[in-house]
């Protein structure tokens, strides 16, 4: 059963090869019949000889021009040969002859080779990016024949895209280009890589890579909530979750509202336990990974009550005098808490809202400043209260001025005088005006550290505060002088029109002029001791005359009066007085005249009489001592009597006599009688017409005596003793008849004495020639005449009456008697 067969695969290959089985004697199989060798790998060929009895010799010789580069290893029953490793060169026909014994046989075996090494490898799919055309590629290296070999993308069952290799290369490699989707995350993508050998297994055919399909993407963050308010001391757990490719790392990033930041974990979850008012702020979690990051933030608020009050003294909590001291209040709490800086009870200072401290400078701290400071914080949730004391001791410089109160009169000078003590080194002394600061007035230094202030000539400008400022240590202490500058230059001035009289009102005016200040000026009226008057004005900045003007009704004669001036300083002490004293003459018209006769208003003739005449009156009163109007005696000027002698009265002395006083503001008059009583004289006895006259005719006879008082006449008839009275001294005898002829007694009496007449009428027969009435006019016109020439009669009841003037009592006498 020798079967020469040809290998069906041969039919249709290029290259023909014949194995032929003989079964004849010597018998050469090449083993395997159709090698397929693996490149690199070791093969090995057999030529195996059967039936020989010998031991034959067998060759190898490969066909062409080519070495045979393999082991060979024969022995009776054939021959190996060895390939090791399999190379290019190795692929070709290759004969086997085998000489046994002389009997040849050859065979022949066609020596193919492959390569096939490895599974093709995919590239590009770590850089796939979501959303971008990626390229992904497939190498299939070493592959023999490489034309035989195809490679294949694969999503799944799903053929995506093929290609065939070229045989100018051993390298086949294919491109996959396309746009990553998400949908496409997760899945898988293959690449197959077969060789179209038949000879090769089938399973040794196809290698097949399949690698994941991971898009790359930058990171997707979310926290939430985003935004969260806690309670401090609670328990806080934030929470944050990001996807990405690759897989993102997150890290937890705090920001505080006031800046700066810091990581404060890594991971999904941020613990913080307890939380604590630092805490609140801005978390940031922040995703990453090699394609980008990306931040989610959580707004953390941290509610707490007022705590770590503090109240801070700076530079601490005892100060001297001077420093500066700076109270700073501190308090945290959310929501912030508003601040509230007191000195005892006294708020000082609040804080603004969204401020956490509180701030409050003693720029120049004083002993006062001393006290106990509370700082109080509160928010909704609490309050909280600090306190702290301050202590200021007492800087020992002192600076004093002297005099630190002084009036001064205008145009005076002033040195003021400033000490300072306390300071270890020579302070800085300086002098100002209290509301000018910024000048410095020029001063000089005095002997032991004293610094003067000269002040000249001084003017109502001059007036207010000077400060010394004493600087030691920077501690600036100062002393305060205050001026007050007077103006008060004279006297005051008595002015008043005229004289003054008694009973009128007087009109006084007192004047002082150059007055500063006028407000502070009192004018006073003073009636000796008894104020009349006082008088305040009002301030005019300015030197100012003032005036008081006084109404007074003047009662009395001596009128002492004063005006006083009373400067007063500003704290109403009086600063300077001056006052006028006037000793004021009240001019009065005469008064209190009296004027006295003696030894009286009666006397008898021949008596001495004394006039005496007195009045008083400002100016002294003129006297005029008058009788009937009649100038007698003048009072000598400034003689206020008048005295006047009479050294034998005499009946015309009977008068009414008048003193009369008088100067410029009026008179007085007194009058007295004066009465002389004499005993009748001088007696006439006047018969009219005549002592003979005719029957029928009317006789007068008119008697007329010098006497006081007035006499009583008695006519008598002496021859009948008919007796007629007349108080006048005139007797009418109407119709005489011859009987009437006769001797007639005149008997004329007062109460000194008495005087007597006598003379004879004759009554002759009548002889009518003479009209009777012109006899009867005659009579008492010659009696009148008569009259006049005697002496007057003071007649009493004229007196009485007050009127002036004599009155004439004519009384007849006989033309002789
Ligand atoms: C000859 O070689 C073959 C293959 O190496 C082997 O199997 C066989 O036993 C050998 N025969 C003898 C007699 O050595
Ligand atoms: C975060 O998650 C934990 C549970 O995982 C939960 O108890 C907690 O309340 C969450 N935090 C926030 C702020 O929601
Ligand atoms: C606030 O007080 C707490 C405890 O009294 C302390 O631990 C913390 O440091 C304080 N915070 C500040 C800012 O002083
Ligand atoms: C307080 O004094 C300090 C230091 O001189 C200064 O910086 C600060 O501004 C002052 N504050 C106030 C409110 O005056
Ligand atoms: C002020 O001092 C100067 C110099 O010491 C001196 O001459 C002057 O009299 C003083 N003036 C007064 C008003 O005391
Ligand atoms: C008036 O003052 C003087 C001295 O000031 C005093 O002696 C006199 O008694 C006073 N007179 C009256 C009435 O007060
Ligand atoms: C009065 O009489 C006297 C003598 O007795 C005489 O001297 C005097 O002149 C007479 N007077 C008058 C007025 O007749
Ligand atoms: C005159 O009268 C008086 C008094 O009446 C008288 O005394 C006197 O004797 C008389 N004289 C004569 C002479 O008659
Ligand atoms: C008056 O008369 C008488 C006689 O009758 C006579 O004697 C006398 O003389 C007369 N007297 C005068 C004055 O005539
Ligand atoms: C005398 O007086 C009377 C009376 O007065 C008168 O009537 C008469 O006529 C007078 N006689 C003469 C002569 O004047
Ligand atoms: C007027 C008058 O009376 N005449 C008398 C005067 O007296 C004589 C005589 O006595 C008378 O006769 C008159 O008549
Ligand atoms: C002059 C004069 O007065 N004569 C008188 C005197 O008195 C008598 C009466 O008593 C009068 O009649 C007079 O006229």
């Amino acid at each position: 059963m020798y079967v020469c067969r040809i290998h069906p695969q041969l039919l249709s290959a290029a290259l023909l090869l014949i194995s032929w089985r003989c079964v004849q004697g010597l018998q050469v199989d090449v083993v395997p019949k159709y090698p397929l060798m693996e490149l690199g790998g070791r093969s090995q060929l057999v030529c195996a000889v059967r039936d020989c009895p010998t031991t034959p010799s067998v060759s190898w010789s490969p066909l062409g021009d080519r070495p045979l580069t393999a082991s060979i290893s024969t022995n009776r029953t054939g021959s190996v040969l060895t390939f090791d490793p399999v190379m290019m060169e190795h692929e070709g026909a290759l004969l086997c002859k085998v000489d046994c014994g002389g009997e040849k046989r050859q065979i022949e075996a066609s020596v193919r080779v492959y390569a096939f090494p490895s599974a093709p490898v995919i590239r590009g799919q770590d850089s796939l990016r979501l959303g971008v055309e990626s390229i992904l590629t497939c190498q299939a290296s070493g592959v023999y024949p490489s034309e035989l070999l195809t490679l294949t993308w694969l999503r799944g069952d799903h053929v995506l895209q093929s290609i065939t290799g070229d045989p100018e290369s051993s390298s086949v490699q294919s491109e996959y280009r396309f746009t990553p989707q998400d949908q496409d995350s997760g899945g898988t993508i293959s690449c197959r890589a077969t060789l179209d050998l038949q000879d090769l297994d089938p399973q040794d055919r196809t290698r097949e890579t399949t690698v994941p399909l991971n898009p790359l993407y930058p990171p997707v963050v979310t926290a939430t909530p985003n935004s969260m308010v806690v309670m401090a001391g609670s328990h806080l757990t934030l929470n944050c979750s990001a996807q990405g490719n690759p897989e993102p790392t997150l890290t937890w990033t705090f920001r505080r509202a006031s800046g700066g930041s810091e990581v404060r974990g890594q991971g999904h979850q941020l613990v913080l336990d307890p939380v604590s008012l630092s805490d609140s702020g801005q978390y940031d979690c922040e995703a990453e990974n090699s394609e980008g990051h990306q931040t989610a933030a959580v707004e953390v608020k941290v509610h707490a009550p007022p705590t770590n009050t503090s109240l801070l003294l700076s530079p601490g909590e005892e100060v001297v005098e001077g420093q500066q001291v700076t109270l700073t209040c501190l308090s945290e709490g959310a929501p912030p808490p508003e601040l509230v800086l007191k000195r005892g009870e006294v708020e000082l200072k609040k804080s603004d809202s969204a401020s956490s401290s509180l701030l409050f400078n003693i720029s120049f701290a004083q002993l006062k400043d001393s006290a106990h400071y509370q700082c109080e914080a509160s928010n909704p949730l609490g309050s909280q209260l600090v306190s702290r004391s301050l202590t200021v001791t007492a800087h020992p410089l002192q600076v004093e001025v002297s005099p630190s109160l002084s009036a001064a009169e205008r145009g005076s000078g002033l040195n003021l005088t400033c000490r300072a003590s306390g300071c270890l080194r020579p302070p800085t002394l300086t002098w100002r005006r209290t509301d000018d600061e910024g000048v410095v007035l020029q001063g000089t230094q005095g002997q032991d550290g004293l610094y003067l202030l000269h002040l000249q000539d001084l003017d109502l400008q001059e007036r207010g505060g000077f400060t010394c400022e004493a600087e030691c240590d920077a501690v600036i202490r100062t002393a305060n002088a205050q001026i007050d500058i007077y103006s008060f230059p004279s006297d005051p001035a008595l002015r008043y029109p005229g004289p003054i009289l008694l009973d009128q009102e007087l009109v006084l005016s007192c004047d002082v002029s150059d007055v500063f200040s006028a407000n502070q000026m009192r004018l006073q009226w003073l009636m000796g001791n008894t104020t009349l008057a006082s008088e305040s004005f009002t301030f005019s900045g300015s030197l100012q005359n003032v005036s008081s003007v006084l109404q007074y009704r003047v009662t009395e004669e001596q009128l002492v009066l004063t005006c006083r001036a009373e400067l007063l300083t500003g704290d109403g002490d009086l600063w300077r007085t001056r006052e006028t004293r006037t000793d004021l003459q009240v001019h009065y018209p005469p008064r209190n005249t009296s004027f006295s006769l003696s030894p009286g208003e009666e006397v008898v003739e021949g008596q001495q009489v004394t006039f005496t005449c007195h009045s008083e009156g400002v100016p002294p009163a003129a006297l005029v001592l008058r009788r009937d109007g009649v100038e007698l005696q003048r009072s000598e000027p400034s003689s206020s009597s008048l005295s006047f002698n009479v050294s034998s009265a005499r009946l015309e002395d009977s008068a009414h006599y008048q003193c009369e006083a008088s100067n410029q503001h009026g008179s007085q008059q007194v009058s007295s009688s004066l009465t002389v009583r004499a005993p009748p004289r001088n007696t006439t006895v006047l018969v009219l017409p005549s002592t003979v006259v005719q029957e029928g005719q009317n006789i007068t006879v008119c008697c007329h005596t010098v006497s006081f008082p007035p006499s009583a006449v008695i006519l008598k008839k002496l021859t009948n003793g008919m007796e007629l009275y007349s108080s006048n001294g005139t007797f009418l005898l109407v119709n005489v008849t011859a009987r009437d002829s006769g001797v007639y007694q005149v008997n004329v009496t007062n109460d000194l004495g008495f005087q007597v007449k006598v003379f004879r009428i004759n009554v002759t027969e009548r002889r009518s020639d003479l009209p009777p009435r012109i006899s009867s006019v005659i009579i008492p016109i010659l009696c009148t005449a008569a009259g006049l020439a005697a002496a007057a009669l003071l007649i009493d009841y004229l007196r009485r009456s007050r009127k002036k003037g004599f009155y004439q009592l004519p009384q007849s006498a006989p033309p002789s008697a």
